[in-house]
């Protein structure tokens, strides 16, 4: 196939470069007639679907009244909240485009109805709808830092539940060792998607069984109060606070319980640059970016990263004994 890596392909050292220059440069090194192609076989299969979508999202959200939820006093940051303002207009969000403005594109995004699988190493496979899922939890706010890789962050007021309930509810067998979770696939619904038909999409990310049940696993069904904007990955994202934003991935259809270690989508892409781990460690740089300090978004103040962003209380122990392995980055 005509996506096939190219490995050891480098990028010049540039703090300057978002993670998306990767994409855009690997975008000009695809044939012009391949992708031309791909893209019309892309855009036959979606223009062909009814505009289902446009009632669905004009019918607002079930759960809006579970908002805002009681704050967890044990979850917050010294730092003042990034206003959501800012939050929402700058993000990774590849299946929007490659750029931080991806808010308007993320409009498209249908999120109802929006069924999620859990499949694999399970006792029961089964299917559930958002609705029901989240009506089954208990919803809390928790204050977290939020650091990519390309060393910015933002303090976000995060709502949802710990992953660990979701695991409980998945009952995976005892041979499960790691957690597999999909993104939505569908060009019909992502512009970003119908551009890039090359990439090795759904976005796909994993976690060892002791990371998804780890305390501050988070499932977010909301932020700022309200249901999860589409753009931060609306109807359901994870997020691990200890980890590069990378591994946080958005708008969720399927959860996997798995025996062998998955590759997530930007292993796949650039296994010299993201590694399985991805545990921020202001010591170890990215091949294109210092990880020493991180800019805040919002005051653009560079301020020192700490080690697992913070969270070392937490999460640790769970690395013991495993320095051998690519821990960080
Ligand atoms: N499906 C999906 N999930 C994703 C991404 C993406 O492009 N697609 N980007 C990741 C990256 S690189 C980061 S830094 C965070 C950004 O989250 P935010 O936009 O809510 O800040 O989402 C992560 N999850
Ligand atoms: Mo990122």
């Amino acid at each position: 196939m005509l996506i096939k890596r190219k490995r050891g392909w480098e990028i010049p050292e540039n703090r300057a470069t978002p993670e998306s220059v990767y994409l855009n440069r690997r975008r000009l090194l695809i044939s012009g007639g391949a992708v031309a192609a791909a893209g019309a076989i892309g855009a036959a299969s979606w223009l062909n679907r009814p505009g289902q979508g446009v009632a669905q999202a004009a019918a607002g959200d079930p759960t809006g009244e579970l908002y805002p939820a009681a704050r967890n006093a044990a979850y917050t940051v010294e730092r003042p909240i990034t206003p959501e303002e800012t939050t929402t207009n700058w993000n990774n969000f590849y299946e929007y485009g490659f750029s931080k403005s991806v808010r308007r594109n993320a409009e498209e995004l249908v999120t109802r109805p929006w069924e999620v699988r859990f499949d694999g190493l399970v006792e029961e496979e089964f299917t559930i709808g958002i609705d029901e899922l989240i009506g089954r939890m208990t919803l809390e706010e928790r204050v977290y830092r939020h650091r990519c890789v390309e060393a910015w962050s933002m303090v976000v007021p995060w709502t949802g539940f710990p992953a660990a309930k979701l695991v409980e509810l998945a009952r995976p067998l005892g041979s499960a060792k790691y957690m597999y979770m999909e993104t939505f696939n569908d060009p019909g619904m992502a512009s970003g998607m119908r551009g890039s038909p090359f990439y090795p999409w759904p976005y796909v990310e994993a976690l060892t069984m002791a990371e998804a049940t780890n305390e501050l696993t988070f499932m977010v069904t909301g932020a700022y109060g309200k249901p999860v904007p589409n753009v931060m990955g609306a109807p359901l994202r994870i997020h691990m606070p200890w980890k590069f934003g990378f591994k946080s991935i958005k708008s969720i259809v399927r959860f996997s319980f798995v025996e062998e270690r998955p590759t997530g989508w930007w292993e796949i892409l650039q296994p010299s640059e993201y590694g399985f781990w991805a545990n921020v460690n202001p010591e170890v740089p990215h091949p294109r970016w210092s990880q020493a300090t991180e800019e805040d978004i919002t005051t653009h103040q560079r301020i020192p990263t700490q080690l697992f962003n913070g969270y070392g209380e937490y999460v640790a122990a769970m690395y013991q004994g495993m320095e051998n392995e690519r821990l960080y980055m």
